[in-house]
């Protein structure tokens, strides 16, 4: 058994039956399928349920500011990139605060992978509405009903040429680890938005409501004409599918080799640095 299937110390304190446990299994198999070592790995996440998720995997780990995954991640990897880095946060996190990073990473198009943990709503902090809440959700927020449209970070990345965009449920585990493996395999900025039900704040979208209505794509997500189609499916009706697998794709270079072409090399040689050295100096 690889090592990244092994647990830390640290036990999960979501609530049980929350959709991150899914997400959690699903990285560590395609960790584990993808044969890497912990010491090649390192997860970056911001502040919310889900940002926990680096305390539960040994690899290396970095709890962020809500928010700021996104730039953290970017760093790590322009500094480093023989790293495979994986940034992984709420819906609040990546699309509110952090909303302007998503942006402007597309365009960057840095080799990370980014696991968007969509339950439509502030979970940590006990049940505000989210950027994802859809129109109508009855919150902390808007007690009567969320007056106003959502993100749709689907559509919104696939709009941008984003180099990998993809769908998955936080029920299918397999499905959902086959999605993580590829985009971490693939060469360039890969976006998964997982459906990810809040069994304690959203009562409305749960595996119940998501069961009925998600469904694996077969379309070629290479043409762009139907990937745009894809993503723009009719949307909150009462006949709503929701598409799950890789939305769009392509191949454009990407930021970190650009960078090593320019400095002719990997900005940081990590192994030039020794702990023993570090520590005499802070002694
Ligand atoms: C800079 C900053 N702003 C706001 C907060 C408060 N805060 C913590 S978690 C959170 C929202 C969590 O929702 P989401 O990102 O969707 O994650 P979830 O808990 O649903 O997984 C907020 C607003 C914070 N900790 N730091
Ligand atoms: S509040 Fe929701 S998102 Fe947070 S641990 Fe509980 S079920 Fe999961
Ligand atoms: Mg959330």
């Amino acid at each position: 058994m690889n090592i990244a299937l092994i647990n830390t110390n640290e036990k999960p304190q979501w609530c049980p039956g929350c959709g991150d446990f899914g997400i959690l299994m699903s990285i560590k198999t395609a960790l584990a399928n993808l044969d890497k070592d912990p010491s090649e790995v390192v997860i970056v996440s911001g502040i919310g349920c889900g940002g926990k998720t680096p305390h539960y995997i040994r690899t290396y780990g970095y709890e962020g500011l809500h928010g700021r995954l996104l730039p953290l991640a970017l760093g790590i990897k322009i500094a480093n990139p023989d790293l495979t880095v994986i940034a992984i946060g709420g819906d609040g996190d990546g699309l509110s605060e952090g909303g302007n990073h998503l942006l402007h990473i597309t365009r960057y198009n840095v080799d990370i992978t980014y696991i968007l943990q969509d339950n439509q709503v502030y979970g940590l902090t006990t049940g505000q509405s989210s950027p994802t809440s859809r129109k109508g959700f009855k919150s902390k927020t808007y007690p009567d009903g969320t007056p106003i449209e959502p993100v749709r970070p689907i559509p919104m990345l696939v709009s941008q040429k984003a180099s990998m965009v993809s769908a998955g449920y936080a029920g299918n585990i397999k499905h959902l680890s086959q999605l993580i493996q590829q985009s971490i395999e693939h060469k360039g900025f890969s976006y998964i938005n997982v459906y990810q039900p809040c069994v304690t704040w959203n009562t409305v979208n749960g595996y119940e409501w998501y069961q009925k209505r998600v469904y694996i794509t077969d379309h070629n997500p290479e043409d762009f004409e139907q990937a745009w189609k894809k993503a723009n499916e009719p949307y909150d009706t009462e006949w709503e599918r929701i598409p799950i697998g890789i939305i769009y794709k392509n191949n454009s270079n990407t930021l970190d080799q650009e960078v090593i072409r320019r400095l002719g090399g990997n900005p940081v040689k990590i192994d030039k640095i020794y702990l023993e050295d570090v520590l005499e100096k802070l002694r």
